[in-house]
């Protein structure tokens, strides 16, 4: 049998990066496309990429022309379209360009995918729990968007336009709409990253406080490495089709703050400062899934618990820190 080629949009994320490696452990070869950055921002490949196990094209989301010679010279056999401007506070100050990454990507590869005649390409959508914004929980696959922010509603029309392909030119075309999913390897500005490593750094004496926006609001958390599992599992369903993909569980930031202060024997309240530059516009104030249908149908489940996802990264953290300690010293 040929080896499947697989190319990966926002293979230097966190979702890409275990992305690439499953594909990789699934006999895949595995091609990402990579912006060019003044500095180096393949961290978290650089396992995979110095064992020659991907392979990298330069390449924007913002630029068909690359996106059509890319799609040319690798010929994948599945697209997972994971790239995104993904910051929603961001989203609010740079909302014609998050509509332009995060929404028309979406139909650049797809309406490139049509005009090559490379309709049989499987193309996956990185759909996103922020398009249910308003709607109360627990939210599945029936419940109406009602997104809340730029990032929501760039989301919501990649959604739509992988449905629309899939049903006018018959494309194995889906979305997976993941709700927060984290890990170690979570960028350092969304809430979890922010208080697993301020909480360690403060237990290292590296700094006293941490500033956080609005600790009232719940996130339903599950683990990347999990998520990038079930988002392989939708694309080799029998038939292209779009699933929720959650733990059904939800707590407030205020309580994952807690616990990760707990866990390090501090107490949150010595160390917590609020400021208003971290709320947002709009707030999305309780997402929560209901993945009833991913476990029905592709017999997914979430492995990490809620507690061994903050375990896990704050082991991460503190080796991280201390690490850098080391190399200074
Ligand atoms: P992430 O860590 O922020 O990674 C985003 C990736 O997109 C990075 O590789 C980034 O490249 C790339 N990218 C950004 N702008 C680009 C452009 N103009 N051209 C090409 N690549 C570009 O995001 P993530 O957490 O892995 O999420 C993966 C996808 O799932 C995103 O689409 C996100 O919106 C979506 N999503 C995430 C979650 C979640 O909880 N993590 C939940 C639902 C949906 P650089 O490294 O160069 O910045
Ligand atoms: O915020 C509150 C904030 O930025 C979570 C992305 O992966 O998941 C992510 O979007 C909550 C919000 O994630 C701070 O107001 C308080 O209520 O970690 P976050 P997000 O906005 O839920 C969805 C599913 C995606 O698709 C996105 O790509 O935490 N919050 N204080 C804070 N948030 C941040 N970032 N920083 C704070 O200081």
């Amino acid at each position: 049998m040929e080896t499947k080629k697989a190319l990966i949009t926002g293979i230097t994320g966190q979702d890409g990066s275990y992305l690439a490696e499953l594909l990789i452990k699934n006999g895949y070869q595995v091609h990402g496309i990579v912006r060019r950055a003044s500095t180096i921002n393949t961290g978290r490949i650089d396992g995979i990429l110095s064992e020659g196990k991907i392979n990298l094209h330069y390449g924007d989301l913002g630029d068909t022309n690359s996106i059509v010679s890319i799609l040319m010279k690798v010929k994948p056999d599945e697209i997972y379209n994971m790239g995104s401007m993904s910051h929603v506070r961001v989203s609010f100050d740079v909302p014609e360009y998050t509509g332009q990454i995060t929404g028309l990507s979406a139909i650049r590869i797809l309406e490139a995918l049509r005009s090559l005649g490379m309709t049989n390409v499987k193309y996956y959508q990185a759909s996103s729990s922020e398009m249910f914004g308003l709607s109360a929980p627990p939210q599945n696959e029936e419940t109406p968007f009602k997104p809340q922010s730029p990032y929501g509603c760039a989301k919501l029309y990649a959604y739509w336009i992988t449905k629309t392909y899939r049903t006018a030119y018959n494309m194995f075309a889906c979305n997976g709409i993941l709700f927060n999913h984290e890990s170690p390897r979570r960028g350092e500005t969304f809430v979890t990253k922010k208080i697993v490593r301020g909480a360690v750094r403060i237990k290292l004496g590296l700094q006293n406080k941490i500033v956080l926006g609005n600790l009232k609001a719940k996130r339903d958390w599950g683990f990347a490495g999990d998520y990038v599992e079930a988002i392989y599992k939708i694309m080799q369903h029998r038939e292209p089709d779009d699933f929720v993909v959650a733990t059904e569980d939800h707590h407030t930031i205020e309580e994952f703050a807690e616990k990760v202060f707990n866990k390090l024997d501090l107490k949150l309240a010595d160390h917590l400062e609020i400021d208003d530059r971290y709320f947002r516009p709009n707030e999305v104030p309780d997402l929560m899934g209901d993945a009833t249908k991913i476990k029905k149908v592709l017999g997914w489940e979430p492995k990490v618990k809620f507690d061994d996802l903050i375990d896990m990264m704050i082991k991460e953290a503190l080796k991280e820190e201390n690490d850098k300690i080391r190399k200074n010293s």
